[in-house]
């Protein structure tokens, strides 16, 4: 092929890739078949390089007017090659967003709502209803000492619930409270009769775990010291409260002894057919007010103590205190 021959054939070459390109490069459909064009377009092995292939055959003053031509067509497709991956790059984002846009009017997928434990809805339950009788609430703290859990009671220094075996002792003389009654007998210390109040929360006790029995429960205890208060007020305000909470079951007391209480008396209900003991209460052991300087002539009362969990068990049919402690939610959530 003559020189001008080949001049005819570059240039007619280039003219085709440029035209060729252009059209490819603006059709291709995403970054990687980009690339591949590109590597196909103006690569070692490409396009551009076969037609340029042929360059050696040119006379002197043509090649560098093809190797101009060809430098800027190389440029040219450089830059389309560039715009066309911008372009690309938005659509790509644009569709991303577009998939990814946030329905606000869409129905809520099915997320849980949480709703407190069985053991606290009892719990304010039963604080509840004697609110309703005028009670105050009174707390008190879970760390005690020897004078407020036992001694202010009339509970002596030889009885069994002081035993190593039955309460948490700490150091420096603290113990884990076993009942919540000292925060009755702080209440007292600070406050002139009459107080009608509830105290709920939790104590401890040193229990092997069973199925009815926990080293850490929760209790309702309930105080009353008045002038004139006697047996009947106490059994008035028993029944109220059992009726309110289990609703019209029959109700029995039978004599029971407690060190802070004379007389005391344990408390059955006949629920599904069986009589369950439910609560202790009695009246206020003398020696109880004497203790606070209350003179007992003058001022008497009554107390009652309950297990939230035994109320909790009775009232929905609980056969394991375990149940209560071991966050299974399919047990959980059925209340
Ligand atoms: C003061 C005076 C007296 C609190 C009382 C009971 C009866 C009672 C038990 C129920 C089940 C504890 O959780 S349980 O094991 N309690 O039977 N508690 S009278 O008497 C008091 C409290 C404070 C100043």
């Amino acid at each position: 092929m003559s020189s001008n021959a080949t001049l005819q054939q570059i240039t007619s070459d280039l003219d085709l890739l440029e035209a060729e390109a252009a059209m490819e490069i603006s059709s291709a459909k995403d970054s990687e078949s980009l690339e591949i064009l590109r590597v196909s377009l103006l690569g070692k092995k490409g396009r551009m390089s076969r037609v340029l292939g042929s360059m050696g055959k040119l006379s002197g003053n043509e090649r560098p007017m093809i190797g101009k031509r060809a430098n800027i067509l190389k440029v040219q497709l450089q830059e389309l090659l560039t715009e066309r991956l911008k372009t690309l790059k938005l659509e790509a984002t644009a569709r991303e967003l577009e998939s990814e846009t946030i329905d606000v009017t869409a129905p809520p997928s099915g997320t849980l709502l949480g709703h407190r434990h069985p053991l606290i809805v009892t719990t304010e339950k039963i604080v509840d209803l004697f609110c309703g009788l005028g009670y105050e609430v009174a707390q008190g703290p879970e760390v005690e000492n020897d004078h407020y859990n036992f001694t202010a009671l009339n509970i002596p220094e030889d009885h069994p619930a002081r035993d190593m075996q039955d309460t948490f002792y700490l150091e420096d003389k603290l113990l884990l409270r076993t009942h919540t009654s000292p925060v009755q007998i702080r209440y007292l210390e600070e406050n002139e009769p009459p107080v009608r109040i509830v105290s709920p929360g939790r104590v401890f006790r040193r229990d092997a775990v069973d199925s009815t029995h926990s080293p850490v429960f929760h209790q309702v205890e309930v105080l009353a010291i008045d002038e004139g208060l006697d047996f009947s007020h106490l059994r008035g305000t028993v029944m109220a409260f059992l009726k309110a909470f289990f609703g019209d079951l029959p109700v029995r007391f039978r004599a029971s002894y407690f060190p802070f209480t004379e007389p005391s008396a344990e408390v059955d209900v006949q629920w599904r057919g069986r009589w369950l003991e439910v609560m202790g209460c009695g009246m206020v052991d003398p020696a109880v007010l004497e203790g606070l300087g209350l003179d007992p002539a003058r001022w008497s009362g009554f107390a009652a103590g309950l297990g939230v969990e035994r109320f909790c068990m009775v009232r929905h049919g609980i056969d394991d205190i375990r149940r209560l402690y071991t966050s299974d939610l399919r047990f959980l959530e059925q209340f």
